[in-house]
């Protein structure tokens, strides 16, 4: 696909070129039916500022001789393409656009975005250029239903123009889930109407721990934020605009210090605590004896589930130490009368409870992959980041859904020795020895986006970009079709236009470090990246 006058990503499944070009002018029309009416809008402003064009709309009319005229149509016939797979032919007369379902149609759109020429990208209009787009045919579908991103927001609180920012470069690159990271030991971002102080109090810390996991140095600077109710609305709306579904997280019930700050009462020892200034992984957890905390947490989940439409809730469920259930007579009481062997049975009975209370909202739980046992319910969608392969392997070949996000590969916190662009490009998500029946049960690939070294949007940039553009080809194109020097090709030109739209991206010498470099990449884990170069490239900012 890659061919000098063009470059797309992810690579389109099929593509075939055809003779001559369509150029766009000011007399194209976009016809579109009844149901595409926001999407034709939203491609009418996309390109609007750079063209200059107010183009005319209309509606969906038949025939054949129309010429210049792009159409947005839905169709039956496409349904082999899936929810979001969409069909593109364009000749010299006219652009057509076709898909089953209005995903497709806003996919397809973004393929003409990056077929027309990169200036189209720029904030003010260019007078006499020639918007030109060459004549070819795209079937396109995803290889995966779940193109993700996660953002934590919860070590570091960015605000929604960030998130809106974000959002448009997942939309950009066909991405399709943002799983957004609300709670941490670190601040708590969501206001929970019925428990006001989870944000009074849990919202704020006094400084931040810098230099490193293992750095004993803070900030001294105080660090706050969160969204109003309002706000979340604002962003799932932005969101529904872009095909893209919000997946919050509410982490329990450890990574919780920012909420047992405010509410210490559910806690195993009452506290007091403050919001957490440092990284490490907190020993007070919700206990998990007292009915009260369920009370608690099923009033606060309430609350997300009338927020958000997702019919999917991530729980967290990740790094709980069982310390405190160990020596807490409420939890040790729960573990005997529930019959269960241990603490870690304590948190399957956790999982297992809060599971129960959102699926009778009609709600499924997903939560990272510490959260399986062997008898976990195949309901649970789990996110494979760390260990757990036979317990994934199970869940799979039980029929429960994974994402996958392993570590090392897909962490975009990382630095580029330790997870280049190369190695990031080469993971592939699906186990070696599991049957290929199975496979279909793999969601997709999701990128978290840890935020504890990073405080800015150009520091979200700078780890983000261009490793999330690798994971939007992993998740659509074809295993069969990958091919980094052709995926490398493109990317050059992709870049320039992520430098009109400004994002704050890695550089080549960056994202694809020396052999040497790569060989200690390991030992950045325990330090904040150095992106000396950001600091110097980006001055003007
Ligand atoms: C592990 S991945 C965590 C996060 C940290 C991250 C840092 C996971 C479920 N937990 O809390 O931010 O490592 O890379």
């Amino acid at each position: 696909m890659q061919d000098n006058k063009i470059s797309i990503i992810p690579k389109p499944v099929n593509l075939t070129f055809r003779e001559g070009n369509f150029i766009l002018t000011e007399q194209t029309t976009i016809e579109s039916e009844k149901g595409l009416k926001d999407t034709a809008e939203y491609f009418k402003n996309l390109i609007s500022t750079a063209t200059g064009f107010n183009l005319a709309m209309s509606d969906l009319t038949s025939g054949l001789n129309k010429s210049n005229t792009i159409s947005l149509e839905l169709t039956e016939k496409l349904d082999n393409l899936g929810e979001e797979g969409y069909c593109l032919k364009i000749n010299q007369n006219r652009i057509i656009l076709t898909a089953h379902k209005s995903a497709g149609i806003f996919h397809g759109i973004q393929t003409i975005r990056q077929l027309l020429p990169i200036e189209v990208e720029k904030k003010a209009k260019l007078s006499s250029f020639e918007w030109v787009i060459p004549a070819l045919e795209i079937e396109d579908y995803p290889r995966f239903s779940w193109r993700g991103f996660m953002l934590d927001e919860g070590r570091h609180f960015f605000g929604k123009n960030v998130v809106k920012h974000i959002l448009d470069l997942m939309a950009y690159f066909k991405m399709n889930v943002f799983h957004w990271h609300l709670t941490e030991d670190q601040g708590w971002r969501i206001e929970i109407k019925k428990y006001p102080k989870l944000t009074e109090v849990g919202s704020k810390r006094k400084e931040s721990q810098i230099g490193g996991f293992l750095s004993k140095n803070t900030d001294g600077t105080p660090h706050e934020g969160y969204y109003t109710q309002e706000e979340i609305k604002e962003i799932i709306s932005y969101a529904d605009k872009l095909f893209i579904k919000i997946v919050p997280e509410i982490d329990i019930p450890g990574h919780s210090m920012a909420a047992l700050a405010a509410y210490p009462e559910f806690s195993c020892t009452g506290g007091p605590f403050e919001v957490s200034t440092t990284f490490s992984v907190k020993q007070d957890v919700f206990c998990v004896g007292k009915e009260a905390t369920f009370k608690f947490l099923n009033n606060v989940l309430d609350e997300i589930v009338g927020l958000f439409p997702s019919d999917i809730i991530h729980i967290g469920g990740d790094e709980v130490p069982k310390k405190r259930w160990e020596t807490c007579p409420d939890c040790q009481e729960r573990i005997e009368k529930e019959g269960l062997k241990n603490e870690k049975g304590l948190q399957a009975y956790f999982t297992d409870r809060i599971m129960k209370s959102l699926s009778s909202h009609g709600r499924r739980i997903m939560g990272w992959n510490q959260i399986l046992t062997e008898s976990s319910n195949k309901e649970i969608i789990a996110q494979k980041w760390l260990f757990g392969k036979n317990l994934i392997k199970n869940h799979l070949t039980k029929g429960g859904n994974v994402v996958f996000s392993q570590f090392g590969y897909t962490y975009l916190d990382y630095s580029y020795a330790l997870t280049s662009l190369s190695k990031t490009y080469w993971y592939e998500p699906i186990p070696k020895s599991l049957l290929k029946n199975y496979h279909i049960n793999i969601l997709g690939i999701e990128a978290p986006m840890w935020t504890e070294w990073v405080r800015n949007v150009k520091e979200l940039d700078w780890q983000t970009f261009p490793r999330l553009i690798v994971f939007a080809e992993s998740n659509w194109t074809p295993r069969e079709q990958k091919n980094f020097k052709s995926f490398k090709n493109r990317l050059e030109s992709i870049l320039k236009r992520l430098d009109i739209i400004g994002v704050q991206y890695a550089h080549k010498k960056e994202y694809q470090p020396s052999i040497v470099k790569r060989i200690f990449g390991f030992f950045t884990i325990f330090r904040e990246p150095k992106r000396s170069s950001l600091h110097s490239r980006w001055k003007a900012f």
